[in-house]
């Protein structure tokens, strides 16, 4: 076990020693690039140690946006080799015009927790006040036209018009690749005889092939490469052909979220068009979500975009309408009872009161395997945030609390076993170590909460 100054510096250092100086490794070996929605994580935890290098992180990943607003999924470091599928296997510029040409990416994109790093970083800045506030405000008024560029992306390609669900059109894009959440949409994935043939670098970095995803996955998931391609990496063709298509809650409720947050900068840099439209599409992306409520269980539900179906295995997207914000009163008191009740984090066999990335309870529940068990403190961080937010302080103060002892055993993994505790999959993963910096950091003395306006960038 170790004392609170011991963990945030051992997490400071790994974000250092996870750097190339322009972006944050997700993981050291691993995934040697930079993922979009972990450098939004990573950029919290690195706002609580060093400003400039929390804004180079988001500065280095907008730098590979393309031209149709798209944050990818992937910006590739080229001094980096090990991680499959890499640029070869993509061909981004060659098949879309929209790529960007350097640095290469991938052709897909992440959640869009951007603009909830930047209100973050602000608030930090904020309370440091004098110049480095400054210059931060000065650093967000010109990051805001990407960020309005993506959020207008995924307005515009991403959401589905009979649902108002974002739509994905690879497992990769939902961040919980190989969730149960998805298995009936992949089950319906036909791979293609020319599947081109390939190596998986992943299993070689973690303890156990066990731990990640089958080979009949990866199939599955280089597949839906080749078909991105095939359509030019262009959301209309997707529609048409792609076998892989999904109305995401959680995506949509984390898009419902970055835009209030977005709409506020808005509103400080005195741009009330762009606060109506940012507003507007918070508006509809948390209608989206809270039409997908299964009534039952009170858990959110994704779609199969191709059959119309609701996939409602019981993961933790189902808390979608906690991270959308907005919900009545009486619903957020029955949804939070749920997260702390038997079937999640109040489930007896638990080794913390955390909520598993799928429920214990469920059929297909599997503590070790990647996001059909495992907990993951990235969520649980993004989860007692919103819970934060939405004044439910005691239930996020014991997400924090419960994740901070699983993470005193100082190995930063990338998920845990929730029965054991034991550290599975990467470690010393960035986003682990960033989020403990923020818990550790920026909750102890309640720096964040001092600036709730984020600070108020120069116009
Ligand atoms: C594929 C980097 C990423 C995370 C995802 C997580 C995992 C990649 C992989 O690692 O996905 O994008 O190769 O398994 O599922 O959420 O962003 O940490």
């Amino acid at each position: 076990m170790t004392g609170s100054l011991t963990l945030a510096a051992r997490a400071a250092y790994i974000l250092r020693d996870n750097s190339t100086g322009l972006i944050t490794k997700a993981a050291p070996t691993l995934y040697p690039h930079q993922w979009s929605w972990d450098a939004a994580f990573n950029a919290i935890g690195l706002a609580t140690v060093d400003l400039p290098r929390a804004r180079l992180e988001l500065d280095s990943l907008f730098a590979g946006q393309w031209r149709n607003g798209m944050v990818p999924h992937i910006v590739f470091d080229p001094a980096a080799d090990g991680y499959w599928p890499g640029p070869a296997e993509w061909e981004c510029a060659r098949f879309s015009e929209e790529a960007s040409m350097l640095p290469a990416t991938s052709g897909i994109c992440d959640p869009p927790v951007h603009a909830i790093a930047v209100d973050r970083i602000l608030a930090v800045a904020a309370a440091a006040g004098g110049r480095e506030l400054e210059v931060t405000q000065g650093w967000a008024r010109h990051l805001y036209p990407k960020l309005l560029a993506w959020h207008r992306f995924l307005a515009r390609d991403r959401a589905d018009k009979s649902t108002g669900l974002m739509t994905l059109f690879h497992g990769w894009e939902s961040g919980t690749d190989n969730s149960p959440r998805w298995d009936v949409p992949y089950a319906n994935v036909v791979v293609g005889p020319d599947l081109p043939a390939y190596v998986r670098r992943d299993k070689a970095h973690v303890a156990d092939a066990c731990q990640r995803p089958t080979d009949g996955e990866y199939d599955r998931y280089r597949w839906l490469v080749e078909e991105a391609k095939q359509a030019g990496y262009d959301a209309g063709l997707l529609r048409e052909f792609g076998s892989f298509q999904v109305g995401d809650v959680l995506f949509t409720a984390i898009f419902a979220a970055a835009n209030d947050l977005l709409a506020k900068l808005a509103g400080q840099l005195r741009k009330p068009d762009d606060v109506a439209e940012l507003r507007d599409y918070a508006a509809q992306a948390r209608a989206a979500v809270f039409c997908h409520v299964d009534e039952a269980s009170g858990l959110a539900a994704d779609v199969d975009l191709r059959t119309g179906s609701w996939l409602r295995t019981e993961t933790i997207a189902g808390f979608a309408p906690l991270i959308a914000g907005g919900m009545p009163g009486y619903l957020r008191e029955q949804l939070v009872s749920t997260l702390t009740g038997p079937r999640w984090a109040g489930h007896p066999g638990l080794r913390f009161a955390l909520p598993p990335s799928t429920s214990p309870c469920s059929p297909v529940f599997n503590p070790e395997c990647y996001w059909r068990g495992p907990v993951w403190p990235v969520f649980n961080w993004l989860l007692a945030w919103a819970l934060r937010r939405d004044g439910e302080a005691g239930v996020a103060a014991q997400l924090r609390a419960g994740s901070l002892e699983q993470l005193s055993d100082g190995t930063f993994a990338e998920y845990y076993h929730p029965m054991t505790g034991a550290p599975l999959g990467s470690r010393d993963q960035s986003w682990t170590a960033a989020v403990a910096l923020d818990w550790l950091l920026n909750e102890a003395d309640g720096r964040a909460d001092q600036v709730a306006s984020g600070g108020q960038p120069a116009t």
